[in-house]
């Protein structure tokens, strides 16, 4: 019969069993005999499959037919993690699944562990996009993502006595159910080649290297609804008659499978390092195919829904296009292009379209973190952008002039600096000549040159040039810039951060176009996030707030606010913490091989690890804990400090030493406390290796405390802290990103808050280089403990970081020194808190209870009603 229906005469049981049967019969990944796990899990996946297959169709179908306006979600990220339990969840088959499965041998949640995890992305800026596409299903919305299909991922992190070490992420060495291979969906992509205007005035980009970009799609299901989107993944490939078969017949094998490795590597690795030319080649690579293959295939769609009748004006009521981050900023202009150069369209309607469709999402204020292209390379690589590029630039430059008069050079020098996007690129000579400046124009002065004699001019040439080789700064393009210029939206990822694009990283943009400027703080999916990684604690939200409807309303976990006292919610509420601890021990011994107590209060840092995140501030507050312990006796120490267990996780990028070091004297330290027999349970140090979207799944529910204390104003948002928070977790943290919206909805009583605030921070980097600045003592004895090498090492380059800028000294940047004080004061407060356990229980409840504004169902609902302007559109009424 057909795999794909439910047969009614059976029990939905029976039915999932048969399903799932004929799959590990007829669908086969392994060999015929047996139903092991991994087998299990193959045919669970694709019994599941059937069914998104069918409602994704009918999903396509109906946008198709009723043409509607579509949203696209383009990102160099998605982090996905597992699918098989969301997917039966979210089709509300978890308990047909869960007894089929036992039939057949198998405990649900063992098949479930079974899958890899898509780890096709970094960090919260992927797992933010993974969350988006949630809630787009669910809401209903017309809306896709894009994306590459990386072959390895970013890597599979190793915690050895050298601390991280790298290694290949081989995610689809078994297969992946999840992922339909479109071969009938591929659009060329060139690179290099040059531009030439043909007879009719129109350009032409030509030669160069020709790959092809293949849709692979992933089916995104709603939570209790048939609408299932489409997660389209590109992977490159050579076009079919590029294999070079006479090199190959006469012995040149490697020469003839050349050409296809170098397609296929651009969907390899997610950010491969870039610090050589190739590496940097790679990366624009990936960004460009990105970007030209799913502008292709829009365009496609939207010239086949448009039937026989293309109106390119009203491209932007029929998409939007959302860059996340400026990894897809190469979008303007391959549409640009595209309009123009293919579709014979004039610059100016190409730029109005253009600008109507792409928006633009920043989610960093870190400078280096803000995309600077050489404009040498993107010359080379992608010629015909890069006169589109500076066409762009120019038509800015005459609209700044045009703004800013030129009765002022300098206000006009200081605004082209700022805005323009080509940078070290020279002006048009019109608007150059405004800037000749008192000293340029006595150098023009012909008596005084005439005083000069021949050798000496010969010899200031010569420096000149000798300057000009050795200083001339690179020509480059800066991609936020052409974001902010090309978009018809701009916004950060929580108020604070908003603010600060507004007021300090674009600002000048914000002052000519204001109205561009948008808030759209982020959210996270209650489905993953607590619903299906927290059953425990989701059985008790339902049971107090009568019924399981606030996995779609959040606002209703407000409603536990009334019963934060009451005895009965406290008692279930702190037995699901325990048997979430109790899972987490024991993940924690398989993975790390120590021993943790359930009763010592579960502290978790689990983050990207960066200087500005801080985790150097969370492991040397617990060298000073460890240091206090040591000194006292062993009743005083009891009632001085209450038990913790202090978990990391997280990936220092491989190329990022400070990050790695940090890595490694966590672990370091670990391995010391964690051995000396003076401190026992009171204090015990853990790193969990590979931190993963399924590792966080574990252990956000057996969360306590967790930390969330970068230096104020550079986190844009955070996103576990949100996720922590709804799993009621107490957070620590600074004023940043979004605790501050945090803190305001579970309360200031339930958030524990210390360190220097944003406005502050460049007044006391100021004050620290004029060596203005008192030194903490119990800071500098933590530093001096650590130097006296009681971890087995001085780390000189990470205690330099903290120091003036001699040496190794950087001056502390992230003045860790300055809020390590504020810190540990804090941290007393919340030993004391833990101790009170119907305090700590109160404030738990509390704030899973004001944790209801940072679902991203509204973060969407935000951007679908202000910048993409898409409504709901849901099956049955359609169809
Ligand atoms: O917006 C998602 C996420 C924020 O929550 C984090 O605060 C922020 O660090 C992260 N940003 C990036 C930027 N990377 N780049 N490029 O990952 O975005």
């Amino acid at each position: 019969g057909d795999p794909g229906s439910i047969d009614s005469s059976k029990s939905d049981a029976e039915s999932v069993a048969s399903r799932i049967s004929y799959h590990a019969e007829f669908t086969p990944s392994f060999s015929p005999e047996g139903f092991h796990l991994p087998k299990a899990y193959f045919a669970t996946a694709q019994s599941i499959r059937d069914s998104l297959i069918s409602n994704w169709n009918a999903t396509y179908d109906m946008y198709e037919r009723m043409n509607v306006k579509q949203a696209y979600y383009l990102s160099m990220e998605f982090l996905q993690g597992r699918a098989l339990l969301n997917a039966i969840g979210n089709l509300e088959l978890t308990g047909a699944y869960a007894e089929a499965l036992t039939k057949l041998g198998h405990k649900l949640e063992d098949v479930v562990s079974q899958e890899p995890d898509a780890a096709l992305g970094n960090g919260g800026l992927g797992r933010l996009a993974s969350c988006f596409l949630d809630s787009l299903a669910t809401l209903n919305y017309p809306a896709w993502g894009y994306g590459l299909r990386y072959k390895y991922g970013l890597f599979k992190q190793l915690i050895t006595k050298e601390g991280q070490e790298e290694v290949a992420e081989n995610w689809l060495q078994m297969g992946n159910p999840w992922e339909i291979v479109r071969n009938d969906i591929s659009y060329p992509i060139k690179f290099y080649g040059k531009v030439v205007t043909g007879s009719d005035g129109k350009k032409r980009w030509i030669g160069g290297q020709d790959i092809m970009a293949v849709a692979n799609d992933v089916p995104i299901p709603g939570y209790k609804t048939k609408t299932t989107i489409n997660l389209r993944l590109w992977d490159t490939k050579v076009p079919p008659s590029d294999f070079d078969l006479s090199a190959f017949n006469s012995g040149d094998h490697t020469k003839a499978i050349e050409t296809q490795a170098d397609a296929e590597k651009i969907c390899y690795v997610l950010y491969p390092g870039d610090d050589s030319l190739e590496g940097k080649t790679l990366r624009l690579k990936q960004q460009y195919t990105l970007c030209s293959a799913s502008l292709q295939d829009i365009i496609v769609r939207f010239e086949k829904r448009s039937g026989g009748n293309v109106m390119w004006k009203e491209f932007p009521e029929k998409v939007a296009v959302q860059m996340n981050d400026t990894h897809p900023t190469l979008c303007i202009p391959e549409l640009m292009r595209i309009l123009m150069d293919l579709k014979g369209i004039s610059w100016k309607e190409a730029w109005d379209i253009t600008q109507r469709t792409v928006a633009y999402t920043n989610h960093t204020v870190l400078p280096e973190a803000l995309e600077k292209w050489s404009l040498e390379l993107m010359q080379k690589l992608l010629p015909r952008h890069i006169e589109i590029i500076q066409m762009i630039d120019e038509e800015l430059v005459n609209g700044i002039v045009a703004e800013f008069g030129k009765s002022d050079p300098e206000l006009l020098e200081r605004k082209l600096n700022a805005m323009r996007i080509l940078e070290n690129v020279e002006l048009p000579s019109s608007i150059a000549d405004l800037f000749i400046k008192p000293k340029d124009i006595s150098a023009l002065d012909t008596t005084q040159v005439s005083n000069i004699s021949e050798e000496e001019e010969e010899q200031d040439t010569i420096e000149e040039n000798e300057k000009e080789l050795d200083l001339e700064p690179p020509k480059l393009v800066r991609m936020a810039n052409l974001c902010v210029v090309g978009g018809h939206v701009v916004n950060g990822v929580a108020a604070i951060h908003s603010e600060i694009v507004k007021q300090d990283v674009f600002n000048d943009f914000y002052q000519l176009w204001p109205e561009k400027f948008q808030n759209k703080t982020n959210g996270v999916t209650p489905r993953r996030w607590i619903y299906y990684c927290n059953p425990d604690l989701s059985k008790i939200i339902t049971k107090w707030t009568g019924g399981d409807d606030w996995v779609l309303n959040t606002e209703k976990l407000s409603q536990l606010r009334k019963f934060a006292d009451n005895e009965d919610l406290q008692r279930e509420w702190m037995s699901a913490k325990r048997t979430n601890k109790i899972k987490a021990v024991s993940y924690l011994k398989q993975k790390t091989g120590y021993s943790v107590s359930p009763d010592a209060m579960f502290d978790i840092q689990v983050k990207r690890i960066h200087e500005y995140k801080r985790q150097l501030l969370n492991i040397l507050g617990i060298i000073h804990r460890y240091k206090k312990i040591k000194e006292m006796t062993a009743t005083d120490r009891k009632d001085a400090f209450t038990p913790r267990v202090c978990i990391f996780g997280g990936k220092a990028f491989a190329t990022y030493a400070q990050a790695k070091r940090i890595v490694k004297l966590i672990t370091d330290v670990g391995t010391t406390i964690n051995h000396d027999p003076d401190i026992g349970d009171l204090l015990k140090v853990v790193f969990v290796p590979d931190y993963n979207v399924s590792v966080a799944e574990l252990l956000i529910p057996a969360s306590e405390l967790s930390q969330h204390i970068s230096t104020a104003g550079m986190e844009a948002s955070g996103t576990s802290n949100m996720k922590f928070s709804m799993n009621g977790c107490v957070l620590i943290g600074t004023l940043d990103g979004a605790n501050v919206e945090i803190r305001e909805e579970v309360g200031e009583d339930n958030f524990f808050l210390f360190g220097a605030r944003a406005h502050e921070i460049a007044g006391l980097r100021n004050e620290r280089a004029q060596g203005k600045y008192v030194a903490d003592p119990c800071f500098e004895e933590v530093k001096e403990y650590v130097k006296s090498g009681v971890f087995g090492n001085s780390y000189d380059e990470l205690m330099g970081s903290l120091e003036g800028d001699e040496g190794f000294g950087r001056g502390d940047y992230f003045l860790v020194g300055k809020d390590f004080p504020s810190y540990i004061q804090c941290q007393e407060k919340v030993d004391e808190a833990y101790r009170d356990q119907k305090r700590w229980t109160r404030m738990s409840i509390l704030n899973t209870a004001g944790s209801y504004k940072f679902s991203s169902d509204r973060t969407i609902h935000e951007y679908a009603r202000e910048i993409w302007n898409i409504q709901p559109l849901q099956l049955h009424n359609a169809t």
